[in-house]
């Protein structure tokens, strides 16, 4: 039954505890058996003018919702920021403890350099050779920080600019940090990835490419950029994104979101949703009425919010959600085709029933690495239902080991879990926990 595995696993639920220091093998980001890992989370706002966010509570949430990247967005140009009257003791402390956090919340963080009005990096590099070397210095301890070394280059910037700051400042950060995973922004607001594929970064490893979307502005197009990219080698993070248009605000576009998530995760691309604050715009996850900084309920989130939330803690992916309360979530390695059983009382749909699950634990027997999940399953509808069932697909090809307070069943990279006898009906509101399976993976010692 254990059988070793040749081909690498798909793991959806890195935790630094658990996967440690990330690198890029290939297209993906992998941990240190070689697995491939994606991130998934939320990127603060800009840290000088929404500060109060960074705190342990807050990022103990947002892990909780499986969110297991944060990133630190420190605008450079705009007013108030690093370069144009920021505090820059007060800026710098802010990163250190949004790391500092981080680690206890068990997530990756990305400390991001967000030029933007600044639109070529060339125009405040010696801030930020200051800055990154004495970050990264200050950081060289944690196994969790992802450097961003410039957000989105704009306003014709042109791959060349970008690339030539990058060999300046990837090695006054790898001085320090010699093997942390360095993410470079590509030019017209990080969506040339084509520019880089064209002539990628060689001197170092460890080096990814920033792709952006706002969903309801970049479609197919961009895709199909990133796809190329993608074929062509590149290792892309896609650091920022919006469900929403380009300007941060405007209508959400879940359909194409919903194409977004899907290309994502079917690539193992790795992805940071913009943004956590309450600013009363679109892209906000937190609504503009809550000025709570922790301690959130459903209803202090923005729609946007609540997509998100159920999309991370559903696994990946948004859902053809019928409420706007946890929604069923399906994607990457979770279901596409949960459902609540025939004959139960919302059968018709699966909107409201979602469930998430949760990397517990992991231990090699004999060059042989065990994962275990944990799966708590939560009827938000407003009837009991009677039955549950979802399908979760793991990529890699994992084998499975054991399971319980469920029904398992495998069918290629398939894992199909159902209710068990005593715990299929479920009131509203209710939910089921203490639901786990364990598979093995990874790379055959
Ligand atoms: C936006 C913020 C908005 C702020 C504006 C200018 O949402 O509140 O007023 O910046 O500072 C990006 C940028 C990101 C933008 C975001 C939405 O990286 O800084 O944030 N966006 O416009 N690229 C594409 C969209």
């Amino acid at each position: 039954m254990y059988e070793k595995q040749k081909k690498n696993s798909y793991i959806n639920f890195a935790r630094p505890s658990i996967n440690g220091a990330l690198k890029v093998t290939g297209t993906n980001l992998t941990d240190s058996n070689g697995n491939t890992v994606q991130l998934k989370g939320i990127s603060t706002h800009g840290i000088a003018w929404f500060p109060d966010y960074i705190n342990q509570e807050c990022f103990n949430e947002l892990s909780s919702w499986n969110a297991n990247v944060i990133r630190l967005a420190m605008y450079t140009s705009e007013s108030g920021g690093y370069c144009n009257g920021g505090d820059k003791e007060n800026l710098k402390n802010l990163v250190l403890s949004g790391v500092e956090y981080a680690k206890n919340a068990d997530m990756y963080v990305i400390v991001d350099w967000h030029i933007l009005s600044d639109n070529n990096p060339q125009i405040n590099k010696e801030e930020s050779k200051r800055f990154f070397n004495e970050i990264s210095s200050k950081l060289s301890g944690y196994n969790n920080v992802i450097y961003e070394i410039c957000n989105e280059p704009n306003g014709g910037t042109t791959w060349a600019d970008i690339k030539s700051y990058a060999l300046e400042i990837i090695p006054i950060i790898r001085q320090n940090s010699p093997e942390s995973v360095i993410i470079v922004g590509t030019p017209t607001w990080s969506q040339e990835v084509d520019k880089a594929a064209a002539d990628p970064i060689t001197n170092y490893s460890n080096i990814m490419y920033t792709l952006h979307f706002y969903a309801a502005t970049h479609k197919d197009d961009l895709r199909n950029k990133l796809v190329s990219a993608n074929k062509s080698g590149l290792p892309v993070f896609v650091t920022e994104y919006g469900l929403c248009d380009a300007s941060g605000n405007g209508a959400i576009d879940k359909e194409e979101s919903e194409k977004w998530f899907n290309l994502m995760n079917s690539l193992s691309i790795s992805y940071v949703s913009w943004n956590l604050s309450n600013k009363n715009e679109t892209s906000s996850i937190i609504s503009s009425n809550c000025n709570k900084k922790s301690g959130f309920t459903m209803d202090d989130l923005s729609e946007s919010g609540k997509i998100i939330h159920d999309m991370l803690s559903g696994g990946g992916s948004i859902s053809a959600s019928t409420s706007t309360n946890l929604a069923t979530s399906s994607g990457s390695n979770v279901t596409d085709n949960s459902s609540t059983g025939a004959g139960n009382v919302i059968a018709s749909t699966y909107g409201g029933v979602s469930y998430s699950i949760k990397l517990k634990n992991s231990w090699d027997a004999n060059g042989t690495k065990f994962y275990q999940y944990e799966l708590t399953v939560n009827n938000n509808t407003s009837q009991q239902i009677n039955s549950w069932q979802f399908d979760i697909s793991l990529s890699g090809a994992p084998v499975f080991s054991d399971g319980w307070n469920g029904k398992y069943s495998v069918n290629g990279n398939t894992l199909h879990v159902s209710n068990a006898d005593y715990n299929g009906s479920v009131g509203s509101g209710q939910q089921v926990s203490d639901i786990g399976f364990i598979i093995s993976g990874g790379e055959a010692k």
